[in-house]
């Protein structure tokens, strides 16, 4: 029979003290939660999407990102759809929330390098408090490797400037989409991902530059996990964090991360749009300021508050 059935439940309930420490926080580590079934779909989506990479893939350093990975692979798109992962979140956050997009993180094994210290608010065309990141893997991923958050950074009231994209100062074509996109053009005429290399983020240099956390490590409260297949890494949208690096490792880490917002997030086109919206979003034409609930079909419902 295919698709073969799957526990829909978490093998246990997300804990009261699990709410408190993520709102607290900005990121708790929910401990077996998904059963062995989940893990092995999610090491099958994982490993095609890593085989064949999509046409805004990104390497920095030893971290290959790509985009969208559910939309092409059906394994990945039943972790989203049809896993636990969506209530968790949802009960996490306390909130019905809409799956907005989802990513791969693939570092190939050998020396790892560290996955530099950012915040993910100013790449996404959202605003909004309720945001949430579910990080999962089918590998044990120890400390010295998994992510890392600075504790109750989500909380800063601060958007950051992205790492990635083009230089104004030095790319006038650059300065020109970013000048051209402040007046809150809502779309850059782009019909597919194919036309990426033309309008690819630009570097927002009004926003501030990330904070040296790793050069003042014992200034912050830098909180991390050892993570094991099973469990659920909970972050909040707007929290500090990075991956150290430095470490031989003889396998590969290979890593979903899905991007869930709760009731009050809004769409807000950014002038440098370092990814681009989810392509059934264009259609909508999209204005800032509109509830992502406008456009159900593009984020739809993954779980619903008992009661909303
Ligand atoms: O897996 C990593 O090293 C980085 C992940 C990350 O930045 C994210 O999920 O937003
Ligand atoms: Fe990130």
């Amino acid at each position: 029979m295919y698709p073969p059935p799957m526990p829909a439940e978490p093998l246990r309930p997300v804990t009261p003290e699990e709410v408190r420490a993520f709102h607290r926080d900005g990121a708790v580590l929910i401990k077996a939660v998904l059963a062995p079934e989940w893990v092995d779909l999610l090491c099958e989506g994982l490993d095609v999407a890593i085989a064949e990479p999509d046409v805004l893939s990104e390497s920095l350093g030893t971290l290959r990102v790509d985009q969208f990975p559910a939309a092409r692979s059906p394994a990945l798109r039943r972790i989203v759809d049809d896993s636990p992962v969506p209530e968790i979140v949802g009960c996490a956050l306390r909130s019905t929330v809409r799956f907005y997009m989802d990513q791969p993180f693939y570092k190939p094994k050998g020396r790892f390098l560290p996955t530099p210290w950012h915040q993910d608010t100013c790449y996404y065309n959202l605003a909004g408090h309720d945001l949430i990141r579910a990080w999962v893997s089918p590998d044990r991923v120890p400390r010295n490797v998994s992510l890392e958050v600075v504790r109750g950074s989500h909380l800063w009231n601060a958007t950051y400037s992205p790492l990635a994209g083009r230089d104004p100062d030095t790319d006038p074509a650059a300065k020109a989409m970013l000048e051209g996109a402040v007046a809150d053009r809502p779309m850059l005429g782009v019909e597919s991902y194919e036309d990426w290399t033309y309008w690819s983020g630009v570097k927002d240099k009004s926003l501030p530059a990330v904070p040296d956390i790793e050069g003042h490590r014992d200034s912050y409260d830098i909180l991390g996990w050892d993570y094991e297949p099973g469990d659920v890494l909970l972050f909040h949208g707007h929290i500090l964090h990075s991956a150290l690096g430095g470490v031989e490792s003889p396998t590969p880490r290979r890593a979903h991360a899905s991007l869930w917002a709760g009731q009050d997030v809004r769409y807000l086109h950014r002038p440098g749009q370092v990814i681009p919206d989810p392509v059934a979003l264009y259609a909508h034409e999209p204005r800032s300021g509109q509830p992502l609930s406008d456009f159900p079909d593009v984020f739809p419902v993954g779980w619903a508050l008992p009661g909303s």
